[in-house]
């Protein structure tokens, strides 16, 4: 009969063991996720909820989220990350409303292991792909020419059906700085084609914490705040989808009369949205008053993916400096901290012109939870100003000349000349503009002069500084 010696036999264990068990320290935690084809509505509430108007009367959120013969309308067929209780795959863990179509949250440790049990039940061959972690080349989830062959090459590509198992760690190495927040904010997405997989919506936050920092539950939560959002901040291109040709075939009234080529067509199904969620469809952000809250928020997409994430009402705190807005760009992360002041519902938008106008906004709730309101302790001055808003004609070139020339700006061919030669046709450089302009007193009678605010131009006269005692 064949036998070991207890000493050879523990050798023989310890290099059976695989190679990220010896790395950690920490927990392992295991997801199960499946990839599930599903139909996404950006719009359910079925209306603008920002303005309160119903789509028949909002002529933008419409061209959006109206089907119609050669428009989709609000609903896609999407592919997304859902996460399970265990490997039957059966019972599917529940997501907070707000998470839209984002796969779900994945949390670790420094120290820890994750592993991903990653099942494809859609029709393409996908993969899962990690930011912020560690990770072998059999875990990598990106599908390249990286030389790599056998089973360092399985999690390249996982096909309808197929199973792999992803492991991912944290050292130290990827661990948050002392300079870092509690946790960092990264994302997960399928790698195959990324733009087209991502766009089709396999797409999920992820955070690694310091150690300490997540408590024992199932699923764990943060134990230094209160209350933790992921926001995914994207002009989603369903133009991109990999449905796209179903969603057609599925939405639209008369496919037939769909061309693709068509700019109008093409914007419609760019769904300027916050976690899938658009003109303020995104529900349940709901937080207290004066409890720490971390907002996890990503970008992702194209060129048009530069956003300025304002949060009304409240302030921010991002890599240790004051903020109330959050810069978010395609494959950018972002941690920033707040503490609640102020009761009541207030606005997230991007600020760039054209993605506040197309929906890329949503409410989010300050509640009071029982804490009481904090008593003000202000000790500074009040600082009272009179603003009248005064309608002036203002011209861009008071000179006349162009500095760096010296030439007439109206000079033709000079350049210039383009916007201050006036015409039949042409505005010239004079406008009528409204201006802020600060007053003595309520009579609004007498001006506030200030030479040093000469330079202020367009811009209010009197610049509103506030000191800190
Ligand atoms: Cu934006």
């Amino acid at each position: 009969m064949w036998a070991m010696e207890p000493g050879h036999f523990l050798w023989a264990l310890l290099f059976i063991q695989p190679l990220w068990l010896q790395r950690t320290d920490g927990a392992t935690r295991v997801y199960y996720l499946g990839i599930q084809d599903m139909q996404w509505n950006y719009a359910p509430r079925g209306r603008n909820v920002i303005t309160n108007q119903p789509l028949e009367s909002d002529t933008v959120a419409s061209s959006f989220l109206k089907s119609d013969k050669n428009r989709i309308g609000s609903s896609y067929k999407k592919t997304v990350y859902k996460e399970y209780s265990d490997g039957s795959y059966m019972h599917e863990m529940a997501q907070p409303a707000w998470l839209g179509f984002l796969g779900p949250v994945l949390q670790a440790e420094v120290g820890d292991v994750i592993l991903i049990h990653l099942k494809n039940f859609a029709t393409r061959p996908y993969t899962i792909h990690p930011h912020g972690v560690f990770y072998e080349k059999d875990s990598e989830g990106s599908l390249y020419p990286d030389g790599s062959s056998g089973q360092l090459k399985a999690d390249d590509s996982v096909p309808p059906g197929g199973y792999h198992i992803y492991n991912w760690t944290i050292p130290e190495s990827h661990a948050p700085t002392d300079a870092d927040p509690a946790c960092l904010t990264w994302i997960y997405h399928s790698h195959v084609d990324a733009p087209r997989d991502i766009a089709t919506g396999l797409i999920g936050p992820l955070i690694t914490c310091k150690r300490g920092t997540l408590n024992g539950n199932s699923p764990p939560w943060r134990q230094d705040v209160d209350s933790y959002f992921f926001l995914l901040f994207s002009v989603v291109d369903e133009n991109l989808s990999w449905h796209i040709d179903e969603n057609i075939a599925s939405y639209c009234s008369d496919p037939a009369s769909v061309d693709k080529e068509d700019e109008a067509f093409q914007e419609s199904n760019r769904m300027h949205a916050i976690n899938g969620f658009v003109f303020g469809n995104l529900p349940e952000l709901s937080m207290c008053a004066q409890k720490r809250v971390a907002w996890h928020l990503f970008g992702m997409g194209n060129e048009v993916d530069v956003h300025t994430a304002f949060f009304h009402g409240q302030m921010l705190t991002i890599r240790g400096h004051r903020t109330d807005v959050a810069h978010i760009f395609p494959a950018t992360f972002v941690t920033a901290e707040m503490v609640p002041q102020k009761l009541g519902t207030w606005l997230i938008s991007c600020q760039v012109n054209s993605h506040l106008q197309d929906g890329m906004q949503a409410l989010y709730e300050v509640k009071s939870c029982s804490v009481a309101p904090r008593v003000s302790q202000l000790t500074g001055k009040v600082r009272q100003y009179f603003i009248e808003a005064h309608e002036i004609q203002w011209d861009y070139g008071p000179t006349g000349y162009d500095g760096s020339t010296g030439k007439d700006l109206r000079e033709p061919g000079s350049g210039p000349d383009k916007f201050f030669q006036k015409g039949s046709s042409r505005i010239g450089g004079t406008y009528w503009k409204v201006r802020y302009e600060a007053f003595q007193d309520e009579t609004f009678q007498e001006k506030v002069q200030l030479e040093e605010d000469e330079h202020l131009g367009i811009l209010g006269e009197e610049s509103l500084t506030y000191e800190i005692n």
